[in-house]
């Protein structure tokens, strides 16, 4: 099987400094600190970034509040000005942040590059959405009044992302919290702050041509898991976005529930697609092979279960071990790598442990070794996992964030469905068929209970367009594209009265 073998370490501190300086970032943010950041690429250091100290993190949130009361009274078409700078910014450094993704996330080049779109294509969005925030009127009851809604600025935006899409998901809130009238305070997360210092550098310039834009419009807050409980546990900061585990939004989303936060809460996947027996195989082995092998399984969308209808089980699945046995595992710079590291020996050791208990239930289990000969001691590379499971049990009922992707046969459509709705999560799902029937069944109500529902083509790679999340312990929460940008303002309902009488709702009299 094929193999990649990483450049030498050195090089690689020398070309992260030399990006961080193009990208604008001060050497004295990401050297000489207390918290080591590593490439999953060699397992090597190169980084050591400063965590602010939580009174730090409240002076941030202190800043953010003044910026907000200004923000909100700048016309909403003017703020999507800086938005479109930001964009602009964000082309002009698309190949060294991408190249900085790659290293600080271990993600192939595409991918890296793809999350860069991905920033690029919100900011369009958002400039958009900024000539596009509009409410309701409403038919009111009453003669001589009217009845509109309209939606204001809601005050400070925290965000709390993850390590795998580690600038991403900062544009996706932050843009539409922009052209909303929030300000943004960001919590990276502590695996990837190299990237976020990026960004931020970036959003300056942004903010610099844009001129008079309020200090502590956009902060960030490099730290650990301390510093987002100062986020969560702040009164000032009126919506939370976070994303990663469930585990994160059973801690997060009660201490929000608890001051009547607002919260966008993007957790956990445990993400299945459906083989029907009129799939185009050729056309399902490739979405199947990019939604569970890509970045490394370490996406919220990945492809983690495949039930596979029992007249072509035995003809995909073979195709798939091969395909499974070939891609090539390496450092993600070298050419033809699909599949790069997982992020620490933590994600190791979570996926080790997932094959074990698959092990014990008599499944068959295909890869999911280390790579030898690959980064360092501390670089974790392993072949993507395919997992022949008897019945729909076991590990395959939680999410794993690793290369695991499990296989199961089934008999009948509504077996199948039910399985997909039968784990906690609810973020994303997938159908490959071409009988209409099928399709439209597992996009009923009665369907697939995930925020996504597609048809030939995988759960992952999602377009911004879309509102983004899903149910049940996924979180609930929705970024991104669609009407996603409400969760960022608050809507006041406006009934206006230009009569000389006062007739009350509901037929009420009160004549004094
Ligand atoms: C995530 O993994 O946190 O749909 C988000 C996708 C991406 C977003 C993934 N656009 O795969």
């Amino acid at each position: 099987s094929a193999t990649s073998a990483a450049t030498p370490s050195s090089s690689l501190v020398t070309e992260v400094d030399q990006l961080l300086q193009r990208l604008g970032v001060p050497r004295t943010a990401y050297t000489g600190g207390d918290l080591p950041v590593r490439s999953p690429i060699t397992g090597e250091a190169i980084g050591a970034v400063r965590e602010v100290s939580a009174a730090d993190a409240s002076a941030a949130i202190a800043r953010a509040q003044a910026a907000f009361q200004a923000w909100r009274n700048v016309p909403a078409p003017r703020r999507g000005e800086l938005v479109r700078l930001l964009g602009e910014e964000l082309r002009a450094a698309k190949d060294d942040l991408g190249l900085l993704v790659t290293i600080e996330a271990g993600k192939i080049p595409s991918e890296g590059l793809g999350e860069v779109q991905e920033m690029i294509d919100i900011c369009d969005f958002a400039v958009g959405l900024s000539r596009q925030l509009y409410g309701l009127t409403i038919a009111t009851e009453r003669p001589g009044h009217r009845m509109m809604e309209t939606w204001h600025p809601l005050g400070v935006c925290g965000v709390i992302s993850a390590f795998n899409f580690p600038v991403a998901v900062w544009s996706w809130n932050a843009a539409l919290a922009l052209v909303c009238g929030d300000s943004v305070v960001w919590k990276p997360s502590e695996k990837t702050p190299l990237t976020a210092l990026a960004t931020h550098a970036i959003a300056q310039r942004a903010l610099a041509r844009f001129g008079d834009a309020p200090e502590g419009l956009l902060e960030l807050l490099i730290g650990q898991r301390g510093i987002g409980e100062v986020l969560v546990d702040d009164a000032r900061v009126a919506v939370l976005s976070a994303t990663g585990s469930t585990a994160m939004g059973r801690a997060v989303g009660p201490r929000l529930a608890a001051r009547f936060a607002r919260a966008i809460l993007e957790l956990g996947g445990n993400n299945a697609a459906i083989v029907a027996p009129t799939a185009d195989l050729d056309l399902a082995l490739r979405g199947i092979a990019f939604a569970a092998m890509g970045t490394a399984g370490q996406r919220c969308t990945t492809l983690r279960r495949l039930f596979v209808h029992d007249s072509i089980y035995d003809s995909l699945v073979p195709q798939l071990r091969k395909v499974y046995s070939n891609v090539q595992v390496g450092d993600p710079r070298t050419a033809g790598t699909l599949v790069g590291p997982l992020i620490d020996r933590g994600a190791y050791d979570g996926m080790q442990k997932a094959l074990d208990q698959a092990r014990a239930l008599d499944a068959k289990v295909h890869g999911g070794e280390r790579v030898p000969g690959l980064g360092g001691s501390d670089a974790y590379y392993v072949r993507p996992a395919l997992v022949e499971l008897q019945k729909h049990e076991g590990p395959a009922l939680h999410e794993t964030f690793a290369p695991i992707l499990y296989v199961v046969r089934y008999s009948t459509l509504d077996e199948a469905i039910a399985w997909n709705n039968a784990v906690g999560a609810g973020l994303s799902s997938s159908i490959f068929t071409l009988n209409v029937r099928e399709a439209e069944q597992f996009m009923s109500a009665a369907g697939s209970d995930c925020g996504i529902a597609n048809v030939n083509i995988g759960p992952s790679g999602a377009e911004i367009g879309g509102a983004f999340g899903g149910e049940k312990e996924t979180g609930g929460g929705r970024e991104a594209g669609s009407d996603s940008w409400k969760a960022y303002m608050r809507r006041a309902t406006n009934t206006i009265n230009y009569s000389t009488a006062l007739p009350l709702a509901q037929g009420v009299k009160f004549d004094v």
